[in-house]
């Protein structure tokens, strides 16, 4: 059976994909590179503001991407309530707080699990004033990350550090508004080698549910070593009700940050089949779907368009899978039934209702042409000299 999306009726599908929002990373829009090269574009953003004003410009031509995360203190500003307003006058809202708690020398030997307990103290600090700027900004999510982790047997106590980290969290988890959450990101290796601290999602998860019921995993696709079955775990914490957030993107081989879709758009396809096989695609659903993208060949503003263009697609797709025909062909134990359902619904061309969709509100149906035509690009160009770095110094 192939799905005829010409005369099946998808107002249901269009509802839900005009209901879909994607966040979008304020580090995407700056240089970036390999520890080999940053190659640096010209008119990249020089700072918050004009970050923010370029992931407007995202959401300008797509209409699907209204929030833009920050990074402390990469993003750090005067007055955020001014960088807010700034922010909303073009259309976007200011999204997840992540903390940085990797960058400063004392933090070689980790953060909130580092065996001296100043270190320690000034790690929870940091987060503590992460949680002051989200009340400025109204985010809701402190996502935390930490690159702490061993790189030889026996350079600290595992255990130990498991103890010191729930200690960390659970001060910061205290210090969060009643509508704020802690979003606990894991990440198998890097920049440790021999143990990461939160490397999974069970470590992630258990930490959160000592924490209480604000604190949910991030699931971030480039995290996992290969093969892994991400769709297992995405529909693992939506059964325990604990994804909080995705961090979309591309891995070839470790965490490569390409563009979400890129590499494996089957896998971005089956990992939305989960999200909307539990109904968890709704706005109010908890689940907090963001890009962590970093774009060092190609143009950045485009590169986010297309990334959030390609999460629609494969969204597209999940939500047209026939659920009633693969229920039946589940329970009558047909397994090449089942299995075509969802590649009837994989292999459709989603992109005319997709173009249609825009249309429908008021958009250019080619978001990508739409903005090259726009002038932007130039624009920024002539204006901005001297575009900084994504992390330090922007
Ligand atoms: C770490 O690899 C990570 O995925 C975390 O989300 C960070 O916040 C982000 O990259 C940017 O460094
Ligand atoms: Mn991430
Ligand atoms: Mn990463």
């Amino acid at each position: 059976m192939t799905i005829e999306l010409q005369t099946a009726d998808t107002t249901a599908v269009r509802e839900a994909l005009a209901a879909q929002t994607i966040e979008l990373p304020s580090w995407a829009f700056g240089n970036s590179g390999t520890r080999f090269k940053v190659f640096a574009q010209p008119g990249v953003p020089r700072d918050p503001y004009e970050k923010v004003a370029d992931a407007a410009q995202v959401h300008k031509y797509t209409g699907a991407a209204p929030r833009v995360s920050l990074h402390i203190p990469w993003d750090l500003v005067d007055d955020f309530a001014d960088l807010r307003s700034y922010a909303e006058g073009l259309g976007v809202q200011l999204g997840a707080i992540n903390s940085n708690v990797f960058q400063d020398d004392d933090y070689m030997l980790g953060s909130l699990c580092h065996p001296d307990a100043k270190v320690r103290r000034k790690a929870v600090d940091a987060h503590l004033k992460c949680i002051e700027v989200m009340h400025e900004t109204g985010s809701q999510d402190l996502k935390i990350w930490l690159a702490d982790g061993l790189n030889y047997p026996g350079q600290d106590n595992l255990r130990a550090r498991q103890d010191r980290l729930a200690e960390g969290l659970s001060e910061i988890y205290a210090a969060l508004g009643p509508h704020q959450r802690i979003i606990l990101e894991y990440k198998f290796f890097e920049p440790s080698f021999y143990s990461t601290d939160i490397p999974d999602w069970g470590t992630s998860l258990l930490h959160c549910m000592a924490l209480g019921e604000q604190a949910m995993v991030v699931l971030d696709t480039g995290h996992h070593a290969p093969g892994t079955n991400i769709e297992f775990i995405v529909a693992q914490l939506l059964r325990v009700g604990r994804l909080g957030a995705f961090d979309f993107n591309s891995r070839f081989y470790a965490d490569d940050d390409l563009m979400v879709g890129a590499a494996d758009p089957f896998q971005l396809f089956r990992i939305m089949n989960e999200i909307v096989d539990a109904d968890a695609l709704r706005p109010d659903s908890g689940v907090n779907f963001m890009l962590d993208q970093c774009h060092n060949i190609e143009p950045k503003i485009p590169a986010q368009i297309r990334s959030v263009m390609n999460v629609q697609e494969a969204t597209a797709k999940a939500l047209i899978v026939d659920r009633a025909a693969l229920h039946e062909a589940q329970q009558a134990s047909d397994v090449l039934g089942a299995h075509s359902v969802i590649m009837d619904a994989y292999n459709t061309d989603v992109r005319p209702m997709l173009a249609d969709l825009r249309r429908e509100h008021g958009l250019d149906p080619h978001p990508v042409g739409a903005y090259a035509a726009s002038g932007y690009a130039e624009r920024i160009v002539a204006e901005r000299v001297g575009g900084a770095q994504a992390g330090w110094g922007a």
